[in-house]
């Protein structure tokens, strides 16, 4: 059975344009504005941090996250919207200026911990027992600065009480290899898959996989897909673009390599990537120019192109592409996917 996709966002990619040379291009818009984009353009589900969920979330009590968790909840069912997952934003708090699990100092290493907790509490109650855990400042800017070794057992020190909090949660690591550190300790796929076999449950730590971040990190996203799944860890998706190594661009997924993007969906269709639930998500941002009129084409345009790339790869001619592989003409099969993909 074919699987039919469904898809997701979160409110962090209707930005405001904002880089870090000049302020926003684009009038914010609340959360509800937000939703209501989501339903209108036909996504399923849409994916939170901690603090998108329950704003201003360190100076609020557990009753009240609790309280505020479950009105969150009322209105995304109302809306028939589900939550993908909850990811605890441990890189904006003056706590985790040295990193979170990783910091130096014991009381931000604590901070970010009591914080996982209250974010896979606030999981709980939207439903979802998918925690994404984007290690962001778990890194160095100088590598004298941190224990790399120190900072493995930190890190599985961190995972273990999240998985012995609750039985339930799965932790999907979201590994990036740079930015905003200079090197990152879980920079893949294969250091994610790694570190969950040192922990307590390795049944229950799994991975994210971002197009751009696989790309930073020099490597085909479409591999990526492929390593993942033959481990049956790949839990959630970001898909996006990226053009080379530089700042994390969050392009439309496509914009720049149309090839390496049908790659991916034929990856994901090759492993039967959707058909335990698993939603596709774009993690894309609008171009700083982008007017407020045309501020969703890029979550609509991800999708298009997505869903056009499925077509492309259950169209591709396999009986051919195999005869050519057979014969080791590489240059036939290569002009072969360039001409399937421009079309007729
Ligand atoms: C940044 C990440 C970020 C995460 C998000 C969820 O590079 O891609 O957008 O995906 O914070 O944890
Ligand atoms: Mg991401």
């Amino acid at each position: 059975m074919p699987t039919r996709y469904k898809f997701c966002f979160g409110p962090w990619n209707i930005s405001e344009g904002q880089d870090p040379y000049g302020p926003t291009t684009r009038p914010a818009q609340d959360f509800d504005w937000k939703l209501c984009a989501l339903k209108k353009l036909g996504f399923d589900a849409m994916m939170f941090h901690d603090d998108d969920a329950v704003p201003d979330i360190d100076g609020k009590s557990d009753s009240q996250i609790r309280k505020e968790a479950k009105e969150l909840k009322k209105k995304l069912d109302d809306a028939g919207i589900a939550a993908e997952m909850v990811a605890p934003r441990l890189w904006f708090s003056p706590n985790t200026i040295d990193g979170a699990y990783t910091s130096n100092d014991p009381k931000h290493r604590q901070y970010a911990i009591d914080r996982s907790l209250r974010c896979i509490e606030i999981g709980k109650i939207l439903g979802t027992d998918l925690i994404v855990l984007w290690l962001a400042r778990e890194g160095t800017y100088l590598r004298e600065a941190k224990n790399g070794r120190r900072s493995v057992d930190l890190l599985v020190e961190a995972f273990d009480k999240m998985l012995a909090a609750d039985k339930k949660a799965r932790l999907s690591i979201e590994p990036k290899p740079n930015e905003p550190m200079d090197h990152a300790y879980i920079p893949t796929i294969g250091h994610a898959l790694a570190i969950a076999q040192l922990t307590r449950d390795p049944k229950r730590v799994g991975c994210l996989i971002e197009s751009a971040h696989a790309i930073l990190a020099g490597l085909d996203p479409a591999d990526e897909i492929d390593f993942a799944m033959a481990f049956g860890k790949l839990w959630s998706l970001h898909l996006n673009d990226q053009n080379g190594l530089k700042f994390d661009q969050d392009k439309p997924f496509g914009s720049t390599n149309l090839r390496s993007a049908f790659n991916q969906v034929r990856a994901l269709e090759r492993n039967g990537y959707g058909a335990k639930g698993e939603y596709v998500c774009f993690d894309v941002h609008p171009f700083r120019t982008t007017k407020p009129e045309h501020w969703l084409a890029h979550l609509d345009n991800s999708r298009k192109t997505f869903l056009r790339l499925v077509e492309k790869a259950r169209s591709y001619d396999d009986a051919t592409a195999k005869k050519l592989i057979a014969n080791r003409d590489y240059a036939a099969l290569d002009q072969m996917v360039i001409e399937h993909l421009l079309g007729k």
